[in-house]
């Protein structure tokens, strides 16, 4: 997969593609990822890339053409189509089964803004979709991308060992995760719970199980509403 990040500090990227399962998967040639910066096509001898907002207020508003400049050169680095998703705290909200549609597509392209935001008229033209990372104000889109990338990154086929297996993760069936233990079985701090020491997978696998659906329910009730729930997970529940 290809990502192309459209950004004011394409070195912040960067080292998106330089430690753990991101990096590998670029090692891996699973994800190359291109950093353009709107600076480099903006005109003048002080390359602006933003102005005040017409209407006035505070801030400062990203102009049209250096980003469109970028997206355009971002385009044609590669024959194949890509879709342009722009960061923003206006966006859908950025979800497991979201990240997982990103991960099938050959190639996406993601806008950073920065100030108070980018000119309506390039989002309407260029935009295809637009996603948040939560309800909170970051000061730019790059945090957002550089969660976007990793997101995507590990669920390339190949890049998480078997160990790391992306399929138990939180959010993946649409509950969180259970809790882990290891070495040493008796710590001063407790004790690892004798059903992971019994040897019985099916045992095991129930325990996992259920632990993952009560955390959900306490921590997360919003979820369960859209987890497909078994029979056997609603006993499970129930005990
Ligand atoms: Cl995608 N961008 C910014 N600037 N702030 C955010 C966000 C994105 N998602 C949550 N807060």
């Amino acid at each position: 997969m290809r990502i192309d990040v459209i950004t004011l500090f394409p070195d912040f990227i960067a080292q998106c593609a330089a430690f753990g399962v991101t990096g590998r998967a670029g090692e891996r040639g699973l994800l190359s990822l291109h950093g353009w910066n709107p600076r480099d096509y903006a005109e003048g001898n002080y390359r602006r890339v933003d102005e005040r907002p017409f209407g006035g207020g505070p801030g400062m508003v990203m102009l049209i053409d250096p980003l469109r400049a970028a997206i355009e050169a971002a385009r044609a680095a590669d024959p194949v189509p890509a879709k342009v998703i722009y960061l923003t705290p206006q966006g859908a909200p950025l979800t497991q089964a979201k990240a997982r549609e990103l991960a099938a597509r050959e190639r996406v392209i993601l806008l950073c803004g920065r100030y108070e935001g980018i000119d309506e008229r390039l989002i309407e033209a260029e935009v295809d979709e637009e996603l948040s990372i939560g309800d909170y104000v970051l000061s730019g889109g790059e945090l957002a991308a550089a969660v976007v990338v990793d997101a995507v990154a590990r669920l390339q086929e190949g890049a998480l060992s078997d160990a790391e297996s992306a399929e138990q993760d939180s959010f993946e069936g649409g509950v969180l995760d259970c809790p882990h233990y290891t070495r040493p079985v008796e710590h001063e701090l407790g004790r690892v719970p004798d059903v992971l020491l019994s040897g019985n997978h099916a045992d095991i696998a129930r325990w996992r199980r259920k632990e993952s659906l009560g955390r959900t329910w306490q921590r997360r009730p919003d979820l369960l509403d859209e987890a497909a729930l078994t029979q056997a997970d609603h006993k499970l529940l129930d005990e």
